[in-house]
């Protein structure tokens, strides 16, 4: 093998040789009988083993075929899986936007039943304070309703106690009246005390003013009048009988006239004039007239036939009357 390797770059230089023209050619190589025996068995090896590369290849692809094709059926079978995972995630995913739209509008009811459920819970809070507030009423009424318990228990006492007051409000009233009219009583025996204390005399509820001064009749009524007062009239026996025992003979001018009227009596006070009860009043042969100037009467004597018509011009005592009026106090 060595021999045939350094030939080779002999050759070559050879050639390179015939190229420079320089140089002298060189003898032709002498052929090696074994080494052309040995080119085709190069070649049988090399095609024994280009055979066995490709028996070889053959067997391989034969084994590894099924194994390949299974394999690129589990990939297949694998990417299948994957794109039915896709598209189940594509699913998911709109799955997942319009779970998301309703998870908004979740969202949303949730923040409105929040609200509701502060609202809720403020209504709560109101109301527990209403209840606390009901309690203390209730409370409250417990104990009130036990105090009217209380006080029914005492009702029966109480209305015993109101008979008695009842009872007792009657005789009050009864005294109230008792005193009122005690009250009048003295009030009229005080006017009465006041009134005699003025010289006044009292008699069956009026009051007469024996003068002490003798006057003609007007001037004696006008004296009167000042006095709140008439020249007294005469209306009953008992009465005619005081006027003429307390002048005691004294002439006195009562209220009796006709002066201004036509002949007819009248007296001053303006008491009607009881001509048929009046003539046993009168001493017998009265009135006269004498002079025919007598229109004024006086009691002349102590007695129930007293009167006498006289001159009004003359001067006598006279008597005041004056009812007794109740004053309020
Ligand atoms: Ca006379």
């Amino acid at each position: 093998m060595k021999t045939a390797e350094s030939q080779v770059p002999d050759a070559h230089f050879s050639v390179d040789k015939q190229n420079i023209s320089l140089w002298p050619r060189d003898p032709p190589p002498k052929s090696d009988p074994s080494l052309v025996l040995r080119k085709p068995l190069i070649l049988r090896v090399a095609l024994i083993c280009l055979s066995l590369v490709v028996v070889t290849f053959i067997v391989l692809q034969a084994i590894l075929y099924p194994w390949l094709m299974g394999t690129i059926s589990d990939i297949k079978t694998d990417a299948q899986l994957l794109k039915g995972r896709v598209d189940n995630v594509s699913t998911l995913g709109s799955k997942v936007e319009k779970n998301s739209g309703d998870v908004q509008a979740a969202g949303l009811q949730i923040q409105m039943v929040d609200a509701s459920l502060d609202r809720v819970n403020s209504q709560i809070l109101t109301l527990k304070t209403s209840m606390e507030k009901a309690t203390a009423q209730i409370h409250n009424l417990t104990t009130n309703w036990e105090a009217v318990g209380h006080l029914n228990s005492q009702i029966p006492e109480l209305k015993r106690d109101l008979d008695k007051a009842s009872a007792l409000n009657v005789k009050v009233r009864e005294l109230q009246s008792n005193l009122e009219t005690i009250s009048k009583s003295l009030k009229r025996q005080n006017d009465i005390l006041q009134m005699v204390s003025q010289d006044w005399k009292h008699f069956r509820g009026n009051f007469y003013y024996f003068s002490h001064t003798p006057k003609t009749w007007y001037s004696a009524q006008q004296f009167c009048v000042s006095r709140s007062s008439h020249l007294t009239s005469v209306t009953s026996e008992g009465e005619q009988e005081f006027l003429y025992k307390t002048a005691s003979g004294f002439p006195y001018w009562i209220g009796l006239t006709k002066a201004g009227s036509e002949g007819n009596w009248y007296w001053v006070d303006e008491t009607p004039f009881n001509k048929d009860r009046s003539v046993r009043f009168w001493i017998p042969g009265e009135p006269n007239n004498m002079g025919n100037n007598e229109h004024c009467v006086n009691i002349k004597l102590p007695s129930l036939l007293s009167w006498n018509d006289a001159s009004c011009d003359n001067k006598f005592l006279f008597i005041c009357k004056r009812p007794y009026v109740h004053s309020e106090p």
